[in-house]
């Protein structure tokens, strides 16, 4: 019994379910299409200090350029080869951002997009961020090299080539999502490639990747491309340890792909926690926070250690992808805020934060047809991240990860890691509470009026800093203080016009 509890631990610590943050790190944070220098910087003098467990960036092999809309974000999408050479940097900024942040305990995971090149329709020639030329009709990818056999072109049985019907599993692995060149992952070759690209990042100091579009993977043939991978880089990791694995599968139900088919191969992200969750604190379909009592399995989710969650993600805080309109973002501020919150004080599942870029949001018909603008760019060159001086970034980065509500946020999970969600509240609406062991409580009011009860809160007696509207500098709190009495209870008051109508106390903001 012993011997087999050691072994599921080990099972668990090197395989590709852990994300290899170091210990008591618990969340992530996407630097969506931040350039590899400022990362290497933020890694030093932000996520570190404040102890983000790593980041997940955009793709940072050769995509193509697209110059009709003007250099959109999704053209990133469009592989053209492997070498490291994007909008974010060369090779040699990648590998100088891989060891800084190592160095300081922050892993790198990156976004592999490898089921598919360009667009099927792309001009042949030679506009690619590295100058690859690149010749879609004929599938010529030289710079690979991948060739005509490479692709699924003979196995997809849709009329068009293209993904008709998200029912019939077969067109969505092997036909052409949105007209992108679909590779022939069943093939060899194509694997070994697509590895040995993998494993380069790894031996870099990689910790893991993002699975792109593995909806339109056959789950066995994405399991041939791991096998193939190394061990990481054990500079940094222990010996033996599997890259951290997490597949961006959109099973929101009623389709035929399951995420479930994805699990022995390593995370998968899940979808309905955004979608549901945006929905409850919209208080939309009748939904209140008094719901999530049960939030996690009970709401039909996958199990906790097999998901990836987020509140928002690069495509449905735009309109793209899945999730709908429910999805908050950084546009709703307040409503995010509360949401992340929720998200990152609750134990379910291995959690990542938005970091966004301001964009011209114009809405027409209900559509945002400013959705694939690009980054914050002087003629296409990617703009610095400034940081101001209340902390805050510049040049049009959101770095919703800087606001002071998420970063303690993120600090909150790390303090009450592996303690049980406990001493659950709510008042039957949208006012709900809820603690983590004996080490972290938080409470909300999402309700149109004011909260005022004493709640047992499970924690030691003592003064406490509420981390949502201050921080605990020098001792001092800057914020809400609660007091916590002998038997564990305090007096909560939160106004529904509070600027953040929730608050978060844990061990570490006791004064
Ligand atoms: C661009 C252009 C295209 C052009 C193409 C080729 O926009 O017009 O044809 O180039 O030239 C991103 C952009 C794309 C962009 C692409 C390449 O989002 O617009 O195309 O780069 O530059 C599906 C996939 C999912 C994918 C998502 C966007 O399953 O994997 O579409 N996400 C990833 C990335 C994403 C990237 C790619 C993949 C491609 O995160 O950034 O695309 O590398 C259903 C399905 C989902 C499906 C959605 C959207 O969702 O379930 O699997 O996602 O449809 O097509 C309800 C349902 C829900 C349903 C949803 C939407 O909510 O419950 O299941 O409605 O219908």
């Amino acid at each position: 019994m012993k011997f087999f509890l050691l072994l599921s631990f080990i099972g668990f610590c090197w395989a590709q379910y852990d994300p290899h943050t170091e210990y008591g790190r618990t969340a992530i944070v996407h630097l969506f299409e931040w350039r590899w220098v400022d990362i290497a910087k933020e890694c030093e003098r932000y996520l570190a200090p404040n102890g983000f467990g790593g980041v997940q960036v955009s793709p940072p092999n050769e995509n193509i350029v697209v110059n009709n809309p003007f250099r959109p974000w999704w053209e990133r999408y469009q592989p053209i080869s492997y070498k490291i050479c994007s909008r974010s940097g060369n090779e040699d900024e990648f590998k100088d951002m891989v060891t800084r942040c190592n160095n300081v305990g922050v892993r790198i995971y990156v976004d592999a997009v490898i089921n598919h090149m360009c667009g099927e329709g792309a001009e042949a020639g030679t506009s690619s961020t590295c100058g690859s030329y690149f010749n879609p009709k004929n599938r010529d990818f030289p710079a690979v090299p991948y060739s005509g056999w490479d692709f699924n072109d003979g196995k997809c049985k849709s009329g068009s080539g293209g993904i008709e019907s998200y029912n019939d599993a077969a067109q969505v692995r092997d036909c052409r999502l949105t007209g992108l060149l679909d590779l022939a992952l069943e093939k060899d070759y194509v694997r070994t490639t697509l590895a040995n690209y993998m494993n380069r990042l790894i031996d870099m100091g990689v910790a893991g990747f993002r699975l792109d579009a593995s909806k339109h993977m056959w789950p066995g043939d994405i399991k041939a491309v791991l096998d193939k991978l190394h061990n990481l880089n054990t500079r940094w990791f222990s010996q033996g340890s599997r890259p951290f694995i997490y597949q961006e599968v959109i099973d929101l139900g009623g389709e035929t792909i399951k995420s479930s088919e994805y699990f022995g191969n390593g995370r998968v992200t899940e979808f309905k926690y955004g979608a549901k969750l945006g929905t409850v604190i919209r208080k939309w379909n009748g939904e209140k926070m008094a719901y999530l009592k049960n939030w996690g399995e009970g709401w039909g989710f996958m199990p906790s250690d097999r998901a990836l969650v987020f509140v928002d993600n690069h495509d449905n805080q735009r309109g793209h992808g899945a999730g709908g309109s429910s999805i908050l973002t950084f546009w709703d501020a307040r409503l995010y805020k509360m949401a992340v919150g929720f998200m990152l004080a609750h134990p379910y599942g291995f959690t990542r934060v938005m970091s966004s870029y301001h964009w011209p949001r114009y809405f027409q018909n209900g559509d945002d047809i400013n959705n694939w603008v690009g980054p914050p760019n002087d003629n296409g060159v990617t703009k610095e991240v400034t940081i101001n001086a209340d902390t805050t970034c510049g040049n049009d980065w959101v770095c919703e990860h800087r606001w002071r509500q998420i970063r303690n946020m993120v600090a909150f999970r790390n303090v009450v890691n592996g303690q049980p969600f406990s001493n659950w509240w709510d008042n039957g609406s949208n006012q709900v509470a809820f603690g983590r062991g004996n080490r972290g409580f938080i409470v909300f009011n999402n309700d149109d009026w004011s909260l005022s009860t004493t709640l047992q809160t499970g924690l030691p007696a003592g003064t406490y800093c509420d981390v949502i509207s201050g921080d605990k500098i020098d001792g001092y709190c800057t914020g809400i203080k609660v007091y916590v009495s002998d038997d564990g209870t305090a007096q909560f008051s939160i106004s529904n016009s509070a600027e953040d109508p929730f608050i978060a106390i844990h061990a570490e903001s006791k004064i």
